[in-house]
């Protein structure tokens, strides 16, 4: 059914901002790029990319007569973080599963950022030491089968909430409101540039601009370093989305594309190429990028620019997630 048709739970205060980038623009020479901020979508906990695609979840919950929502992510997820604040502002519980899924020696790690946010709102939060993995976890299933032990009614959202049969709606309507701000702001995105790592994000852009007259490059660019798994997923989602809101065609492989290069060894760890483009972000702009999503995404940006396999003459949106938080567990890094 049309996207339109689906049901939503406004979270987000309305489109989010999208801006300029004018001097790192001029910095790299070339390609005029541009922002578009899920950091400020809502008020909801510093908002981020999560809070959009729960609003389609939430409306199925609710249907479902749950009373807990129950995810899933590292230690200092930002979706998890996202999760207890929908839980907070629609009155239901939250349970957390936080993995140690980064192993990351900061003493505070799992006292400060996201996981402090979350306890502020009220989510119950479990530490559970296991690796990092964005298929359906052990711990997870066991976090649901506890609440309903305990008489509750649990709703299942999956790391990222993205392996979910409404996982993609969320982007599928941001590529709609990018279009619509083309139009108030007579420009065209030709290119997008997200980082990938549980998939929706960038799976329901892809079937969301799919629907569109113009074509345009849609950048995965992979921050977990398991390259396979998130094109694998990017895939599956993003064919599941065009379906849902009836594409009427097959997505094209040329469509579903994720590029590695920037993720470093491992998920969660910041690279050279990491920091480099979080000073650049924050000292040209102000605009604050963090070391397991955005850094590694806008790193990307950088070089792609820099080498030209983004052309002078394009016009760039950054999909900027919204995870700053866990900058807090690494402020060692910018002593
Ligand atoms: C990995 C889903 C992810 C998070 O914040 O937990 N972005």
């Amino acid at each position: 059914m049309p996207l339109d048709a689906f049901a939503r739970f406004p979270l987000l205060f309305g489109p989010s901002p999208i801006h300029p980038l004018e001097r790192l623009s001029r910095h790299l020479g070339g390609a005029r790029i541009w922002a578009k901020r899920e950091d400020c979508n809502s008020g909801l906990a510093f908002g981020g990319n999560k809070t959009r695609k729960l609003e389609y979840l939430l409306p199925d919950a609710l249907a479902q007569g749950a009373d807990t929502l129950v995810s899933i992510g590292g230690v200092q997820s930002n979706h998890t973080r996202q999760v207890a604040a929908v839980a907070a502002r629609a009155g239901l519980k939250a349970v957390l599963v936080q993995e140690s899924w980064v192993d990351w020696p900061d003493p505070v790690n799992d006292r400060v950022g996201n996981i402090l946010l979350s306890r502020i709102m009220g989510a119950e939060v479990r530490l559970v030491p296991a690796e990092f993995g964005i298929g359906f976890k052990e711990s997870w299933r066991q976090a649901l089968a506890d609440v309903r032990a305990a008489g509750g009614v649990p709703y299942p959202i999956p790391a990222g909430a993205s392996d979910h049969p409404l996982g993609g709606l969320g982007f599928a309507a941001w590529a709609h409101e990018v279009q619509q701000q083309e139009r108030e702001l007579g420009v065209f995105f030709d290119t997008i540039v997200v980082c990938s790592v549980t998939g929706s994000t960038q799976a329901g852009m892809i079937a969301g601009f799919a629907g569109q007259e113009r074509p345009r490059r849609v950048l995965g660019i992979d921050a977990s370093a398991t390259i396979d798994q998130t094109r694998a997923q990017v895939e599956k989602i993003a064919r599941n989305t065009a379906g849902l809101v009836d594409l009427g065609r097959e997505l094209r492989d040329d469509e579903i594309t994720v590029l590695p290069g920037w993720a470093g060894e491992r998920y969660g760890i910041p690279v050279r190429s990491t920091l480099d483009a979080i000073r650049l972000a924050g000292s040209l702009e102000g605009m604050i990028v963090d070391p397991v999503y955005e850094g590694k995404s806008m790193a990307a940006l950088i070089d792609l620019v820099r080498d030209g396999d983004i052309p002078r003459d394009s016009t760039v949106l950054y999909a900027h997630l919204g995870g700053q938080p866990a900058l807090n567990a690494y402020s060692a890094l910018f002593r």
